[in-house]
């Protein structure tokens, strides 16, 4: 989605040459669109925006997308946000290598909407396992600025900004709830499911080769393999997949997490040993 000239406040942006992504190396949808430009040879700028300490939410970045969401890619001065409608723009302007065929438009549209519907249970999974519930404790004051800054009206659909209300609304009083995950473990499954049984008959998502499909639910695959979701015996076609993208470097260097990330991994992996209260446990594999 390309943002109007006249939302972007922090004007500085509308004179950047080149192309700039605007990403945290642990955000899932950064992830996804760093892969795409390595896989297609296309060089960026970069600019980390620390979704931990809610750089996010700063006056400057909320003055370029006031869904104050990263990746933001920035193309001679014109602003685009949304992870999947990024890299399909991206596709238009470097066709080669195809990571998205003519024919395959309609299917990817309708593929791409349902994996964009679980952005928030996939947030579920990494708020409770990765980040032990420990990064939203702040959210309050945030919660505010978002209801308050009229133009975030404007520029989020309203059930989006619901969406992303309830969730801090939810988590900033009890966390993640075992309940949340479960469901949210429901859905992944209904499509798990449907892949690995494409998955048995092609190499790819949609066919037979690498499509901005794969790249997209690879990272999904990836984030729930990192805190225990068990493919290799529930779906050991989709881990064949997975395991297959990851010897790529373009999927495994785009995936790192960084060093604090790793660290409140390990805490939270730690405790829920100890209290019963891992993936595994919650969701019974
Ligand atoms: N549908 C959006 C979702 C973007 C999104 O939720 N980004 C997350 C990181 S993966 C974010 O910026 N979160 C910051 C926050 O909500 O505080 C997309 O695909 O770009």
């Amino acid at each position: 989605m390309k943002l109007e000239s006249s939302y972007i406040k922090t004007k500085e942006v509308l004179n950047w040459k080149g192309l700039h992504l605007l990403n945290f190396a642990a955000s899932a949808c950064s992830q996804k669109v760093r892969i795409f430009m390595q896989l297609k040879g296309i060089t960026w700028q970069d600019h980390q925006i620390n979704l931990a300490a809610d750089a996010n939410y700063s006056d400057w970045f909320m003055g370029i997308n006031p869904r104050a969401q990263v990746p933001v890619l920035i193309d001679n001065g014109e602003v685009h946000i949304e992870s999947n409608d990024i890299m399909q723009y991206l596709e238009s302007k470097f066709p080669s290598p195809c990571l998205l065929p003519n024919e395959l438009q309609e299917t990817m549209q309708e593929e791409l909407q349902t994996e964009d519907d679980l952005h928030m249970d996939i947030r579920n999974i990494s708020y409770r396992f990765m980040f032990g519930n420990k990064l939203m404790k702040k959210k309050n004051t945030i919660i505010k600025k978002y209801e308050d800054d009229a133009k975030i009206g404007e520029v989020l659909n309203y059930s989006h900004k619901s969406k992303v209300l309830n969730f801090y609304k939810g988590v900033s009083k009890e966390g993640v709830t075992n309940d949340a995950i479960v469901s949210s473990i429901d859905k992944f499954r209904k499509k798990f499911d449907q892949f690995e049984h494409r998955l048995s008959k092609q190499s790819y998502l949609l066919g037979d080769s690498v499509t901005l499909l794969d790249i997209s639910w690879f990272i999904y695959v990836h984030r729930l393999s990192q805190v225990g979701y068990p493919f290799a015996s529930h779906y050991p076609k989709i881990n064949l997949w997975y395991q297959d993208l990851t010897t790529q470097e373009e999927f495994s260097s785009n995936t790192k997490n960084p060093f604090p990330v790793k660290v409140l991994m390990m805490i939270t992996k730690i405790k829920d040993n100890i209290l019963g209260t891992s993936l595994q446990k919650i969701v019974n594999f």
